[in-house]
């Protein structure tokens, strides 16, 4: 493993005393104070949250950040350049064939590029991408195990193409040797995976890292990463540079120990945090894999991200993309862009088409915001205890735009007098096959949503439709090609007068039958 260590540390820049807090991390204090809300459409925190809810500062650098807003994330995308092969550690629930889980699911990379070819593959797909916004390295190792590479890709990319945001996701052992770098190459979005801040715990999760040249076992090098990583966090968010903290929630060994994680981070400064379910099975050959290590069920990984929920920012969109995803959340649109079909494009990076579009995708954006203010005002005083599940189908823009039988998600919204909350999503295989429906496939998608009230869809067959009703779930399509919230609420509203005339009884409904990572296809 230590031959995977392809590179020495490239030069860093080292200030004699840390920078005193400056303007932006002041607004990020202050934001840390507010509680999130969610869709509430009062004064919230949270990634779900709006303009209205957060300094301006802070607004300009999440608001069109796919990952940093849940919002941002149904009308921008991100890219991530595969240019950091090495890795510095050994997670349990890694094997370096596959992607790095910090940020991405396992399945592998399809192609390592040069930081040349990886500027080349940026402004490819900026030019065919507008609402491409953020470009990160996430693997397939650890980045800073890859400075030079990393660095250089980075440096590239500023110089081509100004507008695209810098995104850099880490295991943070090599994070404070390299904060300086981070915060001269304009890096402010940096992602930290932390699972522990118990190094008997994070024993169990790392066997070894390699350290001033040297490997280190056990309990010393779960110790050594814990400070480092949170070291790495303080110095960063003292410079203004937004943290998202990753986690990922392994039954029986961090699952409670979160709680804790999360106010460590919170307390650093930490802008959100990422409760990832651990994917694992024993073909990807990893330790957790073949040791049987279960992933936690979709209502496990709720109720912990419920639990964190408070004054820290909780994201709950993580699509665990692979380290070369391309596209909005969800989508992965990379085989449009191997090397092969790149160098043969014409590339034409034009700031001011970027620019043009993006305009619109704002105006849509607000009128979206708009939609849902109104109807949340239409719910005012409205009283009930009841809270209800609906699922979505949706391929992005904020509406509600998929057949049932073409999605490959649905994603989770909880309604309440509150308004329209995004709580997830769930991966489900194609229920259309190309003419025909798949009824094992739609047994698994009902086992998917068994917790949803209803399921919004812009098109339906009848066969699908008659099975779900039969689950208990409502298939919606009058709410077709219409925005998600605004619809939501709306059906809420009618849900709460059918339920109060007697039309219908309301139902807690039962857990969904998922292991969200189980669920999701290699
Ligand atoms: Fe990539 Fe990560 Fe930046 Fe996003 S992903 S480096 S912060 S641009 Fe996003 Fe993907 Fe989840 Fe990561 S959905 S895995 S959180
Ligand atoms: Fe794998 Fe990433 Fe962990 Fe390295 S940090 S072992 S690449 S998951």
């Amino acid at each position: 493993m230590d031959a995977l260590l392809e590179e020495g540390p490239i030069e860093v820049v080292v200030s004699d005393e840390l920078k005193s807090i400056d303007d932006v991390m002041q607004k990020i204090a202050e934001h840390k104070g507010c509680g999130t809300k969610g869709g509430s459409g009062k004064a919230s925190c949270g990634s779900g949250a709006g303009q209205g809810d957060m300094p301006a500062e802070i607004w300009e650098k999440v608001k069109n950040h796919p990952c940093y807003s849940e919002e941002a994330h149904h009308h921008y995308a991100r890219m991530h350049v595969a240019v950091a092969p090495a890795c510095n550690i050994q997670c349990n629930y890694c094997n370096r064939k596959y992607d790095c889980a910090n940020e991405s699911r396992p399945g592998v990379v399809s192609e390592k590029l040069t930081p040349e070819q990886a500027a080349k593959k940026v402004l490819a797909v900026a030019s065919t991408i507008p609402q491409m916004t953020v470009l990160g390295i996430a693997g397939p190792g650890d980045p800073l195990a890859n400075p030079a590479k990393t660095f250089k890709t980075f440096e590239l990319i500023s110089q081509a193409a100004p507008d695209i945001k810098l995104c850099l996701s880490t295991n943070g052992l090599a994070l404070p040797e390299h904060v300086e770098t981070i915060k001269k190459f304009n890096v402010d979005h940096v992602t930290i995976t932390i699972n522990m801040v118990d190094p008997e715990i994070g024993a169990q999760i790392y066997p070894w890292i390699f350290y001033n040249h040297k490997r280190i076992e056990g309990v010393e090098a779960a110790r050594i990463l814990s400070e480092h990583q949170l070291r790495g966090l303080e110095m960063l968010t003292e410079r203004g540079i937004l943290c998202k903290i990753n986690s990922v929630m392994i039954p029986g060994i961090n699952d409670h120990h979160l709680v804790e994680v999360n106010k460590a981070v919170k307390s650093r400064g930490a802008f959100l945090h990422n409760i990832m379910p651990l994917i694992s099975a024993p073909e990807h050959g990893t330790v957790f894999g073949l040791t049987g290590q279960r992933g936690p069920t979709a209502q496990e990984l709720k109720a912990l991200q419920d639990s964190c929920e408070g004054e820290m920012n909780m994201m709950r969109h993580c699509r665990q993309c692979r380290a070369d995803a391309v596209g909005l959340l969800g989508e992965d649109r990379s085989a449009e862009f191997t090397t092969d079909k790149i160098m043969a494009m014409e590339v034409n990076y034009d700031l001011d088409t970027r620019k043009a579009y993006q305009e619109k995708v704002e105006t849509e954006r607000q009128a979206k915001v708009q939609a849902k203010q109104a109807e949340l005002e239409s719910m005012a005083g409205e009283m009930s205890d009841i809270k209800i599940l609906v699922a979505v189908a949706t391929k992005g823009s904020g509406r509600i735009n998929e057949h049932f039988g073409h999605a490959k998600e649905f994603q989770i919204y909880e309604l309440s007098t509150a308004g329209a909350k995004f709580v997830g999503h769930r991966r489900v295989d194609l229920y259309c096959q190309g003419g025909f429906g798949d009824d094992a496939g739609l047994d698994t998608i009902i086992r998917a949503i068994n917790d949803c009230t209803a399921v919004f869809v812009a098109k339906i067959g009848g066969c699908p439709k008659n099975d779900l009703l039969k689950a208990g779930i409502e298939p919606v399509d009058q709410y077709a090609m219409e925005f998600i919230e605004q619809s939501a609420i709306a059906y809420f509203k009618d849900y709460l007068q059918r339920v109060k005339s007697g039309e219908i009884a309301h139902v807690v409904r039962g857990d969904a039958d998922i292991r969200q990572g189980a669920l999701i296809s290699a």
